[in-house]
This record gives C-alpha cells, sequence and structure tokens, in this order.
C-alpha cells in the first residue's frame, strides 16, 4: 500500500514533523513570518488532520515583529515525552535562536519557550536516550558572521533543556552522501540501531531523503548504500521537490515517512502554487533499512468548504494569519462584520493589515462582502510583500470603484471597474491550466479577480499564476488569501472558502 492521501495537509504547510501520542498524531509546520507560528495537526487516522491549534500564540514567544521576509519559524520538531509534548526550532532573524516549547495539551497553550544556547543551525531534532539524555541533532547551517550559508553538515550536541543550554561542544554527526545542504535531521530508535534521517540537495526539484544509521544516538553513523532512499529529482513525478522527512508509526503498526512536496503545474517548466505541502508515503523496512516509496498522488475527492460569517463567528479559529503580528491585531469583529483598519500601509509593506488563511486546493474560490462607505480595502492573495494579487474596492461618487492589482518584483499592473452603490462581492478563484499545448497550459494556474455590487458582476482580470509560486517568489511561503484595508475602516460580513481537486492537471 502506497499511503495517502496526497497531499496530506495542503496548502503552505512546509517541513512537516510529527508525533504519536495517546492513540492521536501530532504534526507541526513552518510559518516564516507568519503569527500565530506553527500550526498543530491532529489526527486519529493518520487521514483526516485538524488543525487543533498553533504552538505561538503569543508575539513574545517568538520575536518577529521585525523578521525580515524569508526568516522566522523554520522547521520546527514535535515529540513527546513523559506526558509533555515538545516542539523545538530555529528563528533565524529572531533574538530567540534555538527554542524548546512545552505543553500538555497540543492544542495549547504551549510555554514561552527556553533558548538554547549553543545550538548554531537549523532544523534541530529532539531526542532522549533511556537514561534520559537529550539530544539537540541539527543542521550547521552558519547564519551571522563571515560564514554566512556555510553548512558544516549535520550536527549534535547533548542539551540540558530546564538550563537552556548546551552541555558540549557539538559534534559532527554525518556530512551525507555530498549532495548539497545536508539538512532536517530526525533521529529514531527501532531495535538496536538508531537511524538518522535527512533532507539533501536543497529543496528544490533536487530534494532528497538520505539515511545513516548506528549503534548509538551520538553514532559512527553508516550511510544507506543507494542513498538518497527517495527522491523525484530528474523524474516526471507529479510531485516534486519530496524530501524533509520525519519517520512515523502508522495505525495498523507499519512505517510512514511525512515529508514535504510541491505540486507543479503547466508545461516543461512548472510551477507551483500553493508552496511546499505536506505528504505522506509508506515505508518498507528492508535489510534493517527504511526504504520509502515514491510519493503518489492522491487528493482527496470532496469539495471542502468553510464559511465564516462574521455575525456568528470571530477570529478564533487557529488557521487566520497575519503577517508578522497576530490576526487581533489587525482586525476585529463587531457588529457583526470584521473590521479591519487602515494605516495607510499597502501589501507591499512589512506589515499589511491583512488576516488570511492557506489556500488549500488548486481549484479555489475565496469571497467576502465588504462594506467601504468609511475606507478602502479588499481581498487578496500574498506570497509576500513583492508578490501578490488582489482587488481593492473603494467608495466613489454614487458607487464603488474596485481596483485588481498584481504584483511582481519589478512589475505592476492595475485594472479598475466602477460599480453601483452597496456592498461590493469580491472573489479570488483559481484553477488549474487546461491541458493541451496552448499559450495557457504551459502556463501557471489561472486567476481570475471579479468583483459585483448592485446585480453587476465584472471580471477585472485573468493573470497567469506561475508568477505567484514557490518556484518564481522570493520567499518559501506559500498562498495566503485574505482580507485587508489600507485606509479608513473597511468591514468584511463574512470570508468564504470552496476547494477542490476536481480539475487538476497533474504534470511536472
Ligand atoms: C528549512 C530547511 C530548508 O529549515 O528550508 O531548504 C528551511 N531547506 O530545511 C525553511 O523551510
Amino acid at each position: 500500500m502506497t499511503r495517502g492521501p496526497n497531499p496530506l495537509v495542503p496548502g503552505f504547510n512546509p517541513d512537516p514533523s510529527i508525533v504519536l501520542a495517546d492513540d492521536a498524531w501530532y504534526l507541526v509546520t513552518s510559518t516564516f513570518e507568519y503569527l500565530p507560528g506553527i500550526p498543530v495537526y491532529r489526527s486519529t487516522d493518520l487521514v483526516e488532520w485538524i488543525q487543533v491549534g498553533n504552538v505561538a500564540t503569543r508575539p513574545e514567544q517568538l520575536l518577529i515583529g521585525e523578521v525580515p521576509t524569508g526568516l522566522g519559524v523554520w522547521a520546527p520538531t514535535i515529540r513527546y515525552r513523559e506526558g509533555t509534548f515538545h516542539v523545538i526550532v530555529t528563528v533565524p532573524g529572531s533574538p530567540k535562536g534555538c527554542v524548546v516549547y512545552t505543553a500538555t495539551d497540543p492544542a495549547g497553550p504551549w510555554d514561552d519557550g527556553t533558548t538554547l544556547e549553543g545550538v548554531d543551525g537549523i532544523d534541530p531534532d529532539l531526542a532522549w536516550y533511556d537514561d534520559g539524555t537529550a539530544y539537540v541533532t541539527y543542521s550547521g547551517l552558519v547564519l551571522a558572521g563571515p560564514n554566512l550559508g556555510k553548512h558544516r553538515g549535520v550536527q549534535q550536541v547533548r542539551v540540558d533543556l530546564t538550563a537552556g543550554k548546551a552541555l558540549e561542544e557539538p559534534r559532527d554527526l554525518w556530512s551525507g552522501t555530498g549532495l548539497k545542504f545536508p539538512e532536517a535531521p530526525h533521529l529514531h530508535r527501532r531495535g538496536d540501531w538508531w537511524y538518522l534521517v535527512i533532507a539533501e540537495g536543497g529543496t528544490e526539484r533536487g530534494h532528497g531523503v538520505s539515511v545513516a544509521r548506528g549503534r548509538s544516538p551520538e553514532g559512527p553513523f553508516e550511510g544507506h548504500p543507494a542513498n538518497p532512499v527517495l527522491s523525484a529529482r530528474s523524474t516526471p513525478r507529479p510531485i516534486q521537490n519530496t524530501g524533509h522527512g520525519d519517520l512515523i508509526q502508522t495505525p495498523d503498526g507499519g512505517t510512514a515517512l511525512v515529508l514535504l512536496g510541491m505540486r507543479p503545474l503547466g508545461g516543461t517548466v512548472a510551477f507551483s502554487p500553493l508552496g511546499r505541502e505536506t505528504f505522506i508515503t509508506d515505508v518498507a523496512w528492508v535489510d534493517g533499512w527504511p526504504q520509502p516509496e515514491p510519493v503518489e498522488l492522491a487528493p482527496r475527492a470532496e469539495v471542502e468548504e468553510t464559511v465564516f460569517d462574521f455575525a456568528t463567528t470571530d477570529l478564533s479559529d487557529p488557521g487566520w494569519l497575519a503577517v508578522r503580528r497576530l490576526p487581533t491585531d489587525v482586525a476585529m469583529v463587531t457588529g457583526g462584520r470584521l473590521a479591519i483598519t487602515g494605516d495607510d500601509s499597502t501589501l507591499a509593506d512589512t506589515h499589511p493589515r491583512f488576516v488570511g488563511r492557506r489556500q488549500r486546493h488548486l481549484t479555489s474560490t475565496v469571497a467576502t462582502r465588504v462594506d467601504v462607505s468609511a475606507g478602502t480595502g479588499g481581498l487578496a492573495a500574498r506570497y509576500d510583500e513583492h508578490s501578490w494579487y488582489g482587488l481593492e474596492a473603494r467608495t466613489h461618487g454614487g458607487g464603488s470603484t474596485v481596483t485588481a492589482r498584481a504584483r511582481v518584483p519589478g512589475l505592476a499592473q492595475d485594472w479598475t471597474a466602477t460599480l453601483p452603490a452597496g456592498e461590493v462581492e469580491l472573489r479570488i478563484e483559481t484553477r488549474p491550466p487546461a491541458r493541451g499545448f496552448t499559450v495557457e497550459a504551459m502556463g501557471g494556474d489561472r486567476i481570475r479577480l471579479v468583483a459585483a455590487a448592485g446585480g453587476e458582476e465584472v471580471q477585472l482580470t485573468e493573470l497567469d499564476g506561475r508568477f505567484w509560486t514557490a518556484e518564481t517568489c522570493a520567499s518559501f511561503t506559500g498562498r495566503v488569501v485574505g482580507l485587508y484595508a489600507t485606509e479608513g475602516t473597511a468591514t468584511f460580513a463574512d470570508y468564504r472558502y470552496r476547494g477542490s481537486e476536481e480539475d487538476t492537471q497533474y504534470r511536472p
């Protein structure tokens, strides 16, 4: 059996780590400059996943208020020991460094975190020996100083988790097989062996999973003779960039690998609108080595519909995100509507007045109804402050003006329409490109920006989505689609999401 569904946790969910505790699985992913940070997903069958909370729900846990785009929360690891959940993570660009959070309930609250002095790198893993010795195993990427960007391979150090410090000089554990960027180590024990599972090849098309094993958590580690044991590099497989995996026990007692991958769309050169998503595949044990099966595409058949009607709900759902601050610091529910007050910042700024949610499907519609009688605001999809598109409404004369905006680094284009008075419906629709050899088929997903008011509907533009993908954007996040205001107060009646994979064209 090759396990699915795939994607397992769709949308912007890179660098997954997973743990089994008390008959439930918990999975965490990276969030970069977004707050709250580090979503916690829960499953009781390894199939259906519900986001039960976030690790970092208070800004002081992460200190990413001014973090440069692309930095922030990278690659958390979740582990469970003696009734306590631990999440260890590095936060490049934040004074937090390498930090460990604990909670007894993974839905939260999590504690403020303990910074571990002496762990200098990224992608930390946490493992314990029988006697309670705690090991942090990490990628020795140098993040500051004259050796910035230098990779020192996979390193390890024994730590005192309570005191927040390393107990020794870090040791070199494994340099990988020679592919670039040996990183994302996870240490797992099985029988008499300790297995070191790492990512190699970089997070792009060359990404892969390599394995080494040793008799002690400190090594020495011997690599699998046929590493990388998993990679989609130089293949036409529909899921590319597969790597950065964590091993987990399955409900039937087998083993699976949970890992990141991308779903490129388009022609020979293909583009992944949703960035790095979380996938799963079965692992066989062959001669004492884990052998992951290739990652198969197995999209869910059902249509996902989520409606947030602000007459009956607020922002307490854990899936809401804001940029470098909490959603509740940007927006509030009042009088049955979500109100966002602008401060003259736009989506091109580092701190937009924006609250959004992950786009989880390649075929999607996100819609809202906005009142702009007291301000300017709209609906937008954001990769980062350089790369975004959306619809912005303002009151003009007796009606409204709606401007569709598309931004990529160095290029800006706007389209404008006027609509009758009244509440404005704004809609962003995406669908995969058509099959065949047309120009459209060679592009990315198709993005329609639509507005309606007073019984009139207008499509302002249709965009080629290849400009807002993991391959073309500077940050390695994904699409977050949300509500925003630039000036005055815009109020929103609802946020409606509909997603499916029904007409997805899968072709790298
Ligand atoms: C992650 C690392 C990586 O920490 O990207 O390219 C970082 N590799 O494994 C952020 O996802």
